[in-house]
């Protein structure tokens, strides 16, 4: 997937399992894939256990063959039928619960089932006047969109510390997506891939954060809100990498 990320431009769809049932979870994947989407990512801040993750899974991969990767808020959400996992260090957070507690029984999970772990930096970009789900969910130190320094400090950091991949995350519907300044700033300090997410809801927009320097553009919300902007999004990403 690392080497995927390196060689072209992807989209991947994000899809909460606490936003819908398994069912349409699987419906919307189907979709996904349809329009071009690369790989499903599974999860969100308020998903609440295990079982519920798995059946979303479970439906996913009874519509779609693209891999399911999950995007874990806890230890408690990993779910075996997944084929990899972000395993994230939360960067900008000072919580060890988010950075070396939740691993450590996550790892011997993923361990045990077989899956494919990518490891990840992850920042929470706070572009939003009103938090973000994840912003009320855990102790952030907060980097605004003008802090790009400290986004690029955090990248270099992730970098030097062996992770294959950089997150920039604004949150799920924030009101502006993670700026291009910064993306572009990290994109010049790090050589890993960057995925960015958050707030992209059309293709213009996700064609400036390719060109930008990402390497994965994750969208969320404009898969419930409007399936068809999906579409454009993601033809969007997939030549902006030919360009
Ligand atoms: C959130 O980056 C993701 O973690 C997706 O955000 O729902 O705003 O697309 P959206």
């Amino acid at each position: 997937m690392i080497e995927l990320m390196k060689t072209r431009k992807l989209h991947f769809s994000l899809i909460d399992p606490d936003k819908q049932t398994a069912k349409k979870a699987g419906e919307l994947a189907k979709k996904c894939q349809e329009y071009g989407s690369d790989a499903i990512m599974v999860g969100g801040s308020t998903v609440p256990n295990r079982k519920v993750a798995y059946e979303t899974i479970n439906e996913i991969k009874k519509k779609s063959s693209l891999p399911v990767i999950i995007f874990p808020n806890s230890a408690a959400t990993i779910a075996e039928n997944a084929d990899y996992i972000f395993f994230m260090d939360l960067l900008n957070s000072p919580a060890l619960e988010y950075k070396k507690k939740q691993h450590m029984t996550g790892a011997r999970l993923v361990k045990k089932w077989g899956i494919k772990p990518i490891s990840m930096g992850y920042m929470v970009i706070s572009t939003s006047k009103k938090p973000t789900t994840v912003e009320t969910k855990i102790k952030l130190d907060i980097i605004k969109d003008e802090d790009i320094e400290k986004a690029v400090d955090y990248a270099i950091y992730a970098e030097c510390m062996g992770m294959q991949c950089v997150y920039l995350d604004a949150g799920s519907n924030p009101e502006k997506p993670v700026p291009d300044e910064m993306i572009k700033a990290v994109r010049n300090a790090i050589e890993i891939p960057i995925i960015v997410g958050g707030g992209i809801k059309n293709a213009e927009e996700a064609k400036r954060k390719i060109e930008a320097g990402a390497n994965v553009i994750v969208t969320g919300s404009i898969i419930e809100e409007d399936i068809e902007t999906l579409k454009e999004i993601i033809k969007a990403v997939h030549s902006a990498s030919s360009s």
